[in-house]
């Protein structure tokens, strides 16, 4: 097995600004916005925020990320309970649906309140249709109105306030995000019913999947065959097959630089949802399955933690 280094851990500069955020005419809501998850993605998107104005609550589990959120004018809770308490519309945005799940359903979690009074819970995590829909069924039973936003885009795109944001759920709530979607996204959509923002992002997951893994291995034959990787990046840019998504990581493979843009574990998490859909379906979906399986490899040689397109070491075995 290869000797791994866990990619360095990125701390948040709460003083660099998206360049995009001059350029749009945000008016920030009056509404006290709450967030659960200050993880990369959670603390880009609450820097920008509080730098539009926005009224910010926030709570992550590791209590020490809370930190600079404070120093920057957030108010710190100790619960989610405590942040809905404390809000009129929640954010949450962790890694998985398990994590959403507990932080609804859970101790100290978003439904211990009981009663929501109308308040907007809004889901970032990725997440399945299913989870979206059990989620969207307990805030609506305890008088809380529900929306999946699912984010797609990169930890640099989350940087730059070019997010695509695919909703689905309340509209109502949709529309009281306006200022908060303005700061992060460059487009967002209303698809309708729950669970068919959850349904959009992960089939993109799976184009991006398929497509890193199709990559990783046509640069593995070209290392092979010792032909440069940055001459075939080079002549790809040429072809009408590029994408800027696959020259960027086209050109992190020939640098062997993983830093976590898209983590894979993150990756790996949403071709099995992906699977787990179509089994419900009876879809046949074999490339993905091996897609999956591959990623699910590149986990167990100690990526995890790495950018998605360190499935390129596995490849050049
Ligand atoms: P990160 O940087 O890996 O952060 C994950 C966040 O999720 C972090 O705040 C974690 O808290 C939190 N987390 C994970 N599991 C739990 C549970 N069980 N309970 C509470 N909090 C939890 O991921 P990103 O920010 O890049 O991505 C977040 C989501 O956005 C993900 O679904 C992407 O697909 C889109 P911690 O700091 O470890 O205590």
């Amino acid at each position: 097995r290869p000797v791994v280094t866990r990619p360095e851990t990125q701390v948040i500069d709460m003083s660099s600004r998206s360049n995009t955020l001059a350029d749009r005419e945000i008016v920030a809501s009056e509404q006290t916005f709450g967030f659960l998850g200050l993880g990369m993605m959670g603390s880009t998107i609450v820097k920008d925020l509080i730098y539009t104005g926005h009224k910010v609550v926030v709570w992550n589990r590791t209590i020490d990320k809370c930190q600079p959120f404070a120093e920057a004018g957030a108010e710190v809770k100790d619960t989610p309970m405590d942040v809905v308490e404390a809000a009129d519309v929640i954010f949450c945005c962790v890694s998985d649906p398990k994590g959403a799940k507990d932080l609804v359903f859970g101790n100290c979690g978003v439904l211990q309140l009981k009663d929501l009074n109308n308040k907007a819970y809004v889901e970032m995590s990725t997440i399945d249709p299913d989870t979206s829909l059990d989620i969207g069924e307990g805030i609506k039973q305890c008088n809380g109105r529900y929306l999946e936003a699912q984010i797609h885009g990169s930890r640099q795109e989350a940087a730059d306030g070019m997010l695509i944001i695919l909703a689905g759920g309340d509209r109502s709530v949709f529309e009281e995000c306006h200022s908060c979607f303005k700061t992060i996204a460059k487009n967002t959509f209303f698809l309708g019913n729950i669970g068919n923002a959850c349904k959009v992002n992960l089939i993109l997951q799976t184009i991006l999947g398929v497509s890193l893994v199709g990559l990783a291995e046509a640069l593995a034959l070209a290392d092979r065959f010792s032909i440069s990787l940055n001459d075939i990046i080079d002549i790809f840019d040429l072809t009408s097959m590029k994408s800027p998504m696959l020259l960027a990581k086209g050109k992190e493979m020939a640098k062997g630089d993983f830093n976590p843009q898209q983590p894979l574990s993150h990756m790996q998490r949403d071709l099995r949802l992906v699977l787990n859909m179509a089994e419900n379906l009876d879809q046949s979906m074999p490339v993905t399955s091996i897609t999956n399986e591959v990623f699910k490899h590149t986990k167990r040689l100690g990526y995890s933690e790495h950018d998605s397109s360190a499935v390129f070491v596995r490849s050049r075995f």
